[in-house]
């Protein structure tokens, strides 16, 4: 039987299957075909894969040198089912993000540069540039360090990222619905696309704090998908059923020194955290004014991170925006993550 080459990583709070390009087939059929007896879809416990039996587990990333001026490499995002044989890329990860400029320096595509190296990557799957700085010492990808993020065990070496033109990455606009509130179905929603196509409400609109474990929240799920799926359209997404995005997320009064407390559903199952894009959109949303939500979000002192509470913990963002013209737009998004290689080697598909 024939393997691929490929690297595991714990990317943020996700964990996948990174691959180059050059590796897989070039035709993007028999590449998902592959890809999903790789990870071992459809199957609830992917038991015959590498998958993790999980959505924030079940996914991978494609990189490839630079198509075009302006970046080092390019990466292609693919969420691969876990019961059903799906592969989409209608959204990136900025959680598997998180791993991608070391996996360039790793394979060899981006040379390492001194203590830190900096790597621009286009995030294919909407167009948007982020840069990922992270350490390097003598040369080497070091994983080592002292950043715990929440919902990852112990520390890790940080790695910053930097986002710009993430405005409108599905969508096309940060509103896209074109209003600041829009009430679907009787529930008030803000609808923003920053790097990630979310739907806002407030948890109290949907009966419940927020604050509830996980795993009492899977049975909003056939509500949560029918507000998506009127908000899809008004976000000019067309019928989304079936589509990893929008993202929707509940939001509440911050219960733990944090700016708002969340439970997303990606996209209808609640999220054991948050996405690192869509952390970035929810807190864009919070910030402007008229959104829903707004009136909860406590803000830290100026230049502090918006820390997003979560189910396993806090998210911190930040997100700058240009006033310069009347309406708001987004200069700049940040978020600290840690990555980790787990293994690298050949992997076997089920055949
Ligand atoms: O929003 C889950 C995750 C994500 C995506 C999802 C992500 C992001 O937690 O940038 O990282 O929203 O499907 O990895």
């Amino acid at each position: 039987m024939t393997g691929v080459r490929c690297m595991l990583m714990r990317g943020g709070t996700s964990k996948g299957a990174y691959f180059l390009a050059e590796d897989l087939p070039a035709d993007p059929g028999e590449r998902d075909d592959l890809l999903l007896r790789i990870m071992g879809t459809p199957d609830p416990r992917q038991i015959d894969g590498v998958g993790g039996a999980q959505l924030v587990t079940s996914k991978v990333a494609i990189v490839s040198p630079p198509g075009g001026p302006d970046r080092d490499v390019d990466y292609l995002f693919l969420q691969l089912g876990v019961d059903e044989p799906t592969v989409s890329d209608r959204q990136t990860c900025g959680n598997l993000l998180a791993g991608v400029g070391q996996f360039a320096v790793e394979r060899g595509l981006v040379p390492a540069g001194g203590e830190r190296t900096t790597v621009r990557v286009l995030l294919v799957n909407t167009g948007a540039i982020a840069v990922s700085t992270f350490a390097t010492p003598g040369g080497e990808v070091d994983y080592a360090g002292t950043l715990a993020i929440s919902g990852v065990p112990g520390t890790a070496a940080p790695v910053e990222l930097d986002f710009t033109e993430t405005e409108g990455s599905v969508t096309g606009s940060l509103l896209p619905t074109g209003n600041i509130r829009d009430n679907v179905g009787g529930i008030e929603v803000s609808c923003v696309d920053n790097g990630m196509p979310v739907v806002v409400a407030r948890a109290a609109d949907f009966g419940v704090t927020g604050y509830e474990p996980v795993e009492e929240l899977t049975g909003l799920g056939d509500r949560v998908d029918a507000l998506r799926v009127e908000a899809g359209k008004l976000m000019g997404l067309g019928d989304v059923s079936g589509s990893s995005v929008p993202k929707t997320t509940l939001v509440a009064a911050p219960r733990d020194g944090g700016a708002i407390a969340t439970q997303t559903f990606i996209p209808v199952k609640p999220h054991p955290s948050i996405g690192v894009l869509g952390g970035v959109s929810v807190v864009t949303a919070l910030l402007l004014d008229g959104a829903v939500g707004h009136e909860l979000l406590v803000r830290p002192p100026a230049g502090e991170p918006i820390e997003v509470e979560h189910p396993s913990g806090t998210l911190g963002v930040g997100v700058e925006f240009d006033t310069t013209s009347g309406t708001p737009r987004v200069a700049r998004s940040t978020v600290f993550r840690t990555a980790r290689k787990l293994f690298d080697g050949i992997v076997f598909p089920r055949s």
